[in-house]
């Protein structure tokens, strides 16, 4: 009999991306539950090709379900995710809850697949979007030369703050439209915007916003501390040298990283290139000649990382600086958690 796989979140924003995802990928699932809050309760969704009715999130919902995957905010993962292994399933949580506990993994399947059995808590985390955009590259690279330091600055889509991400640069972008004295002056683009800022702390049309996730210690954000702390434990390196500033930029889907990486030997861009063109869950994009680099305009609703503008730093011989730019919502959050669930399929199927 094939697994029953739950869905919690189903009808957010990355769980709507799952339910396509879950359409398109081999099917290695029996029944399919998709969970949500009560407000959302009887509505019904297409999964496979049929409509699911969406279920209110209790306790029984969890009954006979083999895997279950929330797609919900922090504190919602924090008390469901324990209650869904009290009642038999094992928790794949895409939330920020468990990430850095000692006894929960956080896996991405191209990287460290095997800590899927390492799940002592009977929970396996997914890892933020913008270090997932990045990761699926840095861990081959790392694997050929050895590496050392990070230092990182992130491109990040209105999407990873959700919907309401997303309807805030378009509400703000319809304010904007066709005045051409906007950005000429300081001021006028706050003005024209007013004070609906969404989720972001300025306005994000015709701007750059240095500062994505929470206010943290030293001034650093709480999406500055995931990249740097999410890839020490991806990557095995506890001492890994990671500083990032994170940034949010008018584009609706897609994060990208600007990367500067130091390795322990020599680097060259060919063999980078080499490497990384072997490596799964990648894409090399990169004749700059050619106009040919890659873009979130070019990589939303694809699955790998897309890599490119590969040099070798001009003043160390053992550092690379690279561009990646990966679907947030798909490898960056609903794809892993899914390629995660799918190790446990096999492993269930067995
Ligand atoms: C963001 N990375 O882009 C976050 C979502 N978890 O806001």
């Amino acid at each position: 009999k094939l697994p029953t796989l739950a869905v919690v979140g189903a009808t957010g924003a990355v769980g709507t991306v799952m339910l396509d995802i879950l359409s398109h990928r081999r099917n290695v699932w029996g029944d399919i539950r998709l969970i949500a809050s009560p407000r959302s309760a009887g509505r019904r969704l297409l999964v496979r090709g049929e409509e699911v009715e969406v279920v209110a999130l209790t306790e029984e919902a969890f009954d006979g379900v083999d895997v279950a995957m929330f797609d919900v905010p922090d504190e919602v993962s924090a008390y469901w995710a324990p209650v869904a292994v009290s009642r038999g399933a094992i928790a794949v949580d895409n939330s920020g809850a468990f990430r850095m506990d000692p006894d929960v993994p956080l896996v991405v399947p191209e990287i460290n697949p095997a800590q899927v059995r390492n799940r002592p808590k009977g929970i396996i985390a997914n890892a933020n979007c913008t270090t997932l955009a990045m990761i699926v590259a840095i861990a081959p690279l790392h694997n050929a030369y050895g590496l050392k330091e990070l230092v990182l600055a992130s491109y990040q889509a209105v999407s990873g703050a959700g919907q309401v991400g997303v309807d805030t640069l378009h509400d703000q972008i319809a304010k904007v439209a066709g005045d051409r004295v906007l950005g000429t002056r300081p001021g006028n683009i706050r003005h024209a915007v007013g004070d609906d800022l969404g989720p972001f702390a300025a306005p994000v049309a015709l701007n750059v916003v240095p500062f994505a996730g929470s206010l943290r210690d030293g001034g650093w954000s709480s999406e500055e501390l995931k990249m740097r702390n999410e890839s020490r434990k991806i990557l095995g390196l506890p001492d890994l040298k990671v500083s990032a500033t994170c940034v949010r930029v008018p584009v609706v889907t897609g994060h990208s990283v600007a990367v500067h990486a130091v390795f322990g030997s020599e680097v060259d861009a060919m063999g980078a290139r080499e490497v990384l063109q072997g490596a799964p869950g990648v894409i090399v994009v990169d004749d700059p000649g050619a106009g040919e680099f890659p873009m979130p305009i070019d990589a939303v609703g694809t699955d790998p990382s897309w890599v490119g503008r590969i040099r070798r730093a001009v003043d160390d011989p053992r550092a690379l600086d690279f561009f990646v730019t990966g679907d947030n919502l798909r490898k960056g959050a609903a794809l892993n958690t899914a390629q995660i669930a799918e190790l446990l399929a096999v492993e269930l199927s067995r």
